[in-house]
């Protein structure tokens, strides 16, 4: 089966081509917790996993800045790899927010870290 793929996401599949499987999926459009995906950290815009979102696959978890569609805009997160991963308030890793350890998550990341995260990385 073949899928068809916007130009946005075949350029992204390309960067991941090792694990076609697999790609960032970021988007202002809607999405809950069940749309993240096993073996993906899923960044929401919203509390409770609702909103905005961003998932980014186990394979590439380096995330030195999130973007314009997700900065300073994640509330709640679910990370379904098998990982810790820390958040950051400023690009590059810097200003550390909170860290979820594999299957880890939040629904609220709390007065202190929300919408503030800029950019991630596992450990
Ligand atoms: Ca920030």
């Amino acid at each position: 089966m073949r899928t068809v793929l916007k130009a946005a996401a075949a350029a992204l599949a390309t960067l991941v081509a090792g694990a076609a499987l697999q790609v960032t999926t970021t988007g202002a459009a809607q999405a809950e917790w069940k749309d993240c995906p096993d073996r993906y950290v899923c960044l929401w815009g919203d509390g409770n996993y609702a909103g905005r979102y961003r998932f980014q696959p186990e394979h590439d978890l380096f995330v030195s800045n999130i973007g314009p569609a997700m900065n300073d805009l994640t509330t709640s997160i679910w990370n379904r790899t098998g990982r810790k991963v820390c958040f950051y308030n400023d690009i590059n890793y810097q200003g550390q927010l909170l860290c979820l350890d594999g299957g880890g998550s939040t629904a609220n990341v709390g007065a202190g870290a929300n919408d503030r995260i800029s950019s991630f990385q596992p450990f």
